[in-house]
This record gives C-alpha cells, structure tokens and sequence, in this order.
C-alpha cells in the first residue's frame, strides 16, 4: 500500500532537516518502507483540502489507504507498531521505548519550541532580554537530567529504538543555539543519531527539495 506524507514545499530552515516530517522519513527509512511526498505551500495547508487531513493545518500528514493520521508522535508510533525495528519485542522495553516518546515530545521539546518562539517572535519585544536567559536555563535543566539517564549508554534504554529517534529529533532544533554542545554526551548522542544511514537517506531526501534537486525517498 503506498504511503503518503506531507512536507513543506519550501521549508522555512533551508533543508537543514529541522521540519517534522523528517522524523517520520526516519522512521519510514528504518524500517524500509516506501513512500511518496507531496508537498504542500503554506497558503495549501490552511484550505480545506489540507485541513480535512490535518486540523491544525500543519505537516506532517501521513495517508496509508484510509487512514489519515496527524501529530508525529502517533505518525511514528504507528510506523513502529507495524514494522520491526523501531520498538523492542518484550512488551516492558516497548512500553519504556514509547515513555521516551513522550518524554521527547512532552518534557524536552516544549523548552526547545519556546526558545525558538522567544527568538524569532519575540526578540523584538522591550523584555525579550530578560526572558531569553530564563528559557535557556529551563532547558539546560532538562539536558542536565536527560544527560544523567544516559549515562555513557549509546542510547536511552537498550537498543536504539523509536524513542531515540524522536529524542534525536527533538535535540536536533538545539544545535543553532549552541546549547546543546554544552553537553557533550547529548551532542555525542545526537551525532550517534544522525550518523545511521536511515537518517542520512531522510535528511538527504527532505534537503533535496530546499536545493531543487528533490530525489525520490523511500
Ligand atoms: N505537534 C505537531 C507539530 C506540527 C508542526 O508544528 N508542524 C510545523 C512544521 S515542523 C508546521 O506545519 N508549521 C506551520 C504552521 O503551523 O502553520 C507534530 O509533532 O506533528
């Protein structure tokens, strides 16, 4: 059955692979499954066709016959639950692989968003200054705690597993503002992610649309 995601058509970071669906092309090229792209504009997103797929007019969307799903949480968790490869057998270290799902997505991404949100929406403001250092401070909390669970272990919890992938994911967004090398093991983690040959392919894939070059995925 061939799967469909949606990606911006012209990704506001360039191609430097920080737009959601390049964390569902990871999972989609992990466990080898092929799949198409179509790409979307901003006004696109926020018509009617779009939106009856995604109620917040956002990408990515992901279609498997009539299944429309939306939020990459659930887009990847999906992906995981139907294939092998990305969530462990024995059904405790599933249930912890899919706790650092969360874990990425509800407890390290929001400082990582906000630090993005008090950068480019509200460096303007008159308190824009005395705001930015109690951001970056909530986030160095995290990456303190989450460097302390990961020890001097490859990843979170045994083999690298969907909850890896988003917590790569998420972590990515911090590389522009240096946070994240003031935590070497973390910067190391990351770079463990990136280096898989399925997150190559992904990035490749979603930095050939930003150069023109688009080539085909999956
Ligand atoms: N929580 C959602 C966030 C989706 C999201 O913010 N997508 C961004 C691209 S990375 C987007 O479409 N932004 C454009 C907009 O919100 O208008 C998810 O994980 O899928």
């Amino acid at each position: 059955m061939t799967l469909t995601i949606t990606a911006f058509e012209r990704s506001p970071d360039g191609g430097k692979g920080l737009s959601r669906d390049t964390r569902v092309r990871w999972a989609l090229e992990e466990v080898a499954a092929p799949y198409d792209v179509r790409l979307v504009s901003f006004q696109a997103m926020k018509e009617p066709a779009h939106l009856a797929l995604h109620p917040f007019g956002q990408i990515p969307t992901y279609e498997e016959g009539d299944l429309v799903l939306f939020e990459t949480g659930a887009i990847v968790l999906h992906i995981a639950e139907r294939h092998r490869g990305l969530l462990p057998e024995d059904p405790n270290a599933r249930a912890r692989a899919i706790s650092w799902m969360f874990a990425a997505l509800n407890t390290v991404e929001p400082p990582i968003l906000e630090l993005v949100t008090a950068k480019l929406l509200e460096g303007d403001k008159p308190w824009a200054k005395e705001r930015l250092p109690l951001v970056q401070d909530r986030i160095r909390n995290r990456l303190h705690q989450l460097s302390a669970r990961l020890g001097d272990a490859e990843w979170l919890d045994g083999a690298f597993s969907a909850g890896d992938l988003m917590m790569v994911s998420v972590l990515l967004r911090l590389r522009p503002s240096g946070i994240l090398n003031e935590f070497p093991s973390l910067a190391a983690y990351v770079a463990r992610g990136e280096a898989r040959p399925a997150y190559r392919r992904a990035f490749e894939a979603q930095a050939a649309i930003s150069s023109g070059k688009p080539a085909s995925p999956g």
